[in-house]
């Protein structure tokens, strides 16, 4: 096992493996920005290290900074939490290469599953179920209308470097094709560097179901069940929920060990996320997330499981500590994302926290970096905090998170609290019923 982990990111998730490598008994190594020298996660780790100016390129993005950091503290093993270089292949690479170990899977998965052709194509021969489509990339126009015509408008134009819904464009009709498929091209070609696209059979009132997954890098895999995160602004997920209010047991039972058979075969290592829309009872895969989430707490409260514990037992070589059997779920969770934002926009709102309290008691966990008289700065993402909370089934869940938001106190910026209040009281959320675009027709509705 290592006796020093590296932590490549800050805020929450920064404290969140700090805590697993506490528990333990690892020393940590917080690494942070010149305006980042007063947070959390500084203060919480074993050791800091100040690896550059306030810009995400030159410190929590850079290789040399990292690495420098890894080496002269004795750090054996690097964690990248999520965003930052969580899902960099060459970053994967230069850890090995230095002799340092990543916690998290392979470059080679990791790389496979960016390209998202190729993601499909591999998800599809490992009999994940995909979206009807285009039989990888589409050259030029009309191949593209060979393909809507066979599969029928509306159509979905992706980008292969794309995914988290970058590069994404809808044509209802041949058309609209036309101009659909050459924005989707430049706009690939300006945002990633490539143009290669691909078409999917548009589907229109879908949910987002992910499945988590956990491999052991030597052929055994298993699923820890579906989340449901269909609430999103933007493609910002901002309510997450497990178990998924309209998944049957015998349908996560079947997609669920499709996809830990899949991750066995590929030989993955660690924690996964296989994303999936959901419609009238069907799955179809759409992209595989090879990092831990912002929303594995969820997951972690209905199993009862440290995904995070689990992730570095994986990169130090151990099998899984778990088997299929041993994970049966308990009640129910959801996470609101707590952002440092100004409703009716979301507009990004930095600052100074006067007033900082954290809800607790029965089935709440506050995951968060704030402290009294915290500056939030303004150069990193708007997430301030992860309020999850658990019950014995969803009706108690949603009680228990109106009374813990109820208890929470953030005061000296906006936050997003207040859309949660608002959310609370519709009958589509405590029902369960919304789909991927619930959220933005209610803003629209309730805003204007
Ligand atoms: C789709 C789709 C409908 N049909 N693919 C957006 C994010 C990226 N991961 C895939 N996305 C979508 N792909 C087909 N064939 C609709 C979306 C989509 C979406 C998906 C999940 C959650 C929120 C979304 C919001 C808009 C569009």
């Amino acid at each position: 096992m290592f006796d020093k982990i590296l932590i490549a990111n800050r805020g929450e998730i920064a404290l969140r493996v700090i805590r697993a490598c506490r528990e333990m008994g690892i020393k940590s190594v917080a690494v942070h920005s010149t305006a980042d020298s007063d947070a959390m996660h500084v203060r919480m780790a074993d050791e800091a290290v100040c690896i550059g100016p306030p810009s995400s390129a030159q410190s929590y993005l850079s290789f040399p900074a990292v690495l420098s950091a890894a080496e002269i503290t004795g750090a054996q093993a690097i964690h990248p939490g999520y965003g930052f270089l969580s899902e960099n292949a060459a970053f994967v690479q230069a850890i090995e290469d230095h002799g340092l170990t990543f916690i998290g899977p392979s470059a080679e998965h990791i790389r496979m599953m960016g390209d998202k052709i190729t993601a499909k194509e591999t998800a599809k021969e490992l009999g994940i179920p995909v979206v009807p489509g285009s039989e990888g990339g589409v050259p030029n126009l009309a191949a593209a209308k060979k393909a809507a015509a066979e599969m029928g408008y509306p159509v979905i134009i992706k980008a292969t470097a794309g995914g988290g819904g970058r590069g994404m464009k809808v044509a209802e009709n041949e058309k609209s094709l036309e101009s659909a498929f050459t924005t989707a091209r430049s706009e690939a070609k300006a945002a990633f560097g490539n143009d290669e696209v691909y078409m999917e059979k548009y589907l229109q009132r879908p949910r987002h179901i992910e499945i988590q997954v956990f491999g052991d890098g030597q052929g055994g895999g298993v699923h820890l069940g579906e989340r449901d995160c269909s609430l999103q602004r933007r493609h910002q997920k901002v309510f997450e929920e497990a178990p998924g209010p309209c998944i049957s047991p015998e349908e996560r039972k079947r997609i669920g060990e499709i996809c830990a058979n899949a991750i066995g075969k590929m030989g993955y290592s660690g924690a996964g996320t296989i994303e999936f829309l959901y419609e009238d009872g069907e799955f179809y895969f759409i992209e595989m997330n090879t990092r831990l989430q912002v929303e594995h707490p969820v997951t972690e409260a209905i199993f009862g499981q440290d995904l995070v514990r689990e992730q570095i037992l994986v990169a130090a070589g151990n099998k899984l500590s778990f088997s299929q059997d041993d994970l049966k779920i308990n009640g129910h969770a959801i996470e609101v994302r707590i952002n440092a934002e100004r409703l009716p926009n979301f507009a990004p709102c930095p600052g100074k926290i006067t007033q900082y309290h954290a809800p607790g008691g029965l089935g709440v966990r506050m995951d968060s970096a704030l402290y009294d008289g915290y500056k939030i700065p303004p150069y990193y993402d708007s997430l301030i905090g992860k309020l999850i909370v658990h019950g014995r089934d969803r009706p108690e869940a949603l009680a228990r998170l109106q009374r813990a938001l109820g208890e929470l106190i953030v005061d000296g910026i906006d936050t997003t609290v207040p859309l949660f209040h608002a959310l609370l009281a519709e009958p589509d959320v405590q029902t369960g019923d919304y789909n991927i675009h619930w959220l933005e027709k209610w803003l629209d509705r309730t805003f204007g």
